[in-house]
């Protein structure tokens, strides 16, 4: 059994995870008795925080998928989401110590396994953390794998990032996940709700991408997005808004490879930059 090296992700501090624990593949067993009762309430006051800010910023099909997450009094054990998970689309979550190498992480998608880190931030981290957390990786991302639109996307994604790999277009390929699964709104009731999973595990980017006169929202077009730089430690100054889920699983049927030979000719957009002509909704 292979050990994983650990990764730095994009940032330059190491990261929290032990990934001495991690196989090959980079997954580990979440280890539920070594959680300790500050940690079951860390999770518990995220949850009730969060929820709270739902209505009327976050999609509806996230509100209704929620419950599906189970108990929000305790951290959830990773078996019993999946009796559920895979009941409903197929998926199921593995542990993971954090981030993971691109290729090992497309690979887990590309089989309908959703990684999530098995660790809480401390309390001191309550606002905000850099790495995902169980509660990113759980709250954000897990609820939306029930929904059957989703499910399909993130696994194109995971097979569309293997071939990214090996033409070298996986920064590409990653603005695309970065614009739609982490910070993706969606037009809904006659305005903009979020369905990424970084903005609905954020206390103030929920309401800040929904309602703050601050940032672009432009209609999602896959060559803008694709060529758009992003942060990662601020909220973000651009979103690109989407008018249904059909259309993200439209996105993933694209013939990728020529798009990338196009897009390399063409000049990166910066996070914040409008191109002539565009009109902010
Ligand atoms: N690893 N655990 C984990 N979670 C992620 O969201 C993740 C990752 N590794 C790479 C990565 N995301 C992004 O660079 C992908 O878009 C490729
Ligand atoms: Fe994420």
């Amino acid at each position: 059994m292979g050990q994983a090296p650990v990764v730095y992700g994009q940032s330059d501090r190491p990261p929290r995870g032990d990934y001495t624990r991690a196989h090959a593949d980079y997954t580990c067993t979440q280890d539920y008795a070594a959680y300790t009762e500050a940690e079951h309430d860390t999770y518990h006051h995220l949850y009730e925080r969060q929820s709270a800010l739902l209505a009327g910023r976050a999609s509806q099909h996230f509100i209704d998928a929620l419950p599906s997450l189970g108990a929000k009094e305790r951290i959830p054990r990773f078996e019993e989401i999946n009796d559920r998970l895979f009941k409903a689309t197929g998926w199921e979550i593995v542990g993971v110590p954090g981030l993971i190498p691109e290729v090992p992480f497309f690979s887990l998608l590309a089989q309908r396994k959703f990684p999530v880190t098995d660790w809480i931030r401390k309390p001191e981290e309550f606002e905000y953390i850099v790495e995902p957390d169980i509660f990113h990786d759980l709250f954000g991302h897990v609820p939306l794998l029930f929904n059957p639109v989703m499910a399909d996307f993130i696994q194109a994604y995971g097979q569309g990032g293997l071939k990214a790999a090996e033409l070298g277009a996986c920064e590409m390929l990653s603005r695309l996940y970065w614009y739609t699964v982490e910070f993706g709104l969606i037009r809904e009731d006659g305005g903009v709700r979020a369905y990424g999973a970084g903005i609905l595990s954020s206390v103030g980017e929920l309401e800040y991408s929904v309602n703050s006169p601050q940032p672009h929202r432009l209609p999602l077009q896959l060559e803008r997005t694709m060529r758009t730089l992003y942060k990662i430690d601020t909220y973000q100054q651009t979103y690109f808004v989407i008018d249904d889920m059909q259309q993200l699983l439209a996105l993933a049927n694209t013939e990728f490879a020529p798009l990338y030979e196009q897009l390399r000719q063409q000049p990166t957009v910066g996070a914040r930059e409008l191109l002539a002509g565009e009109q902010p909704l």
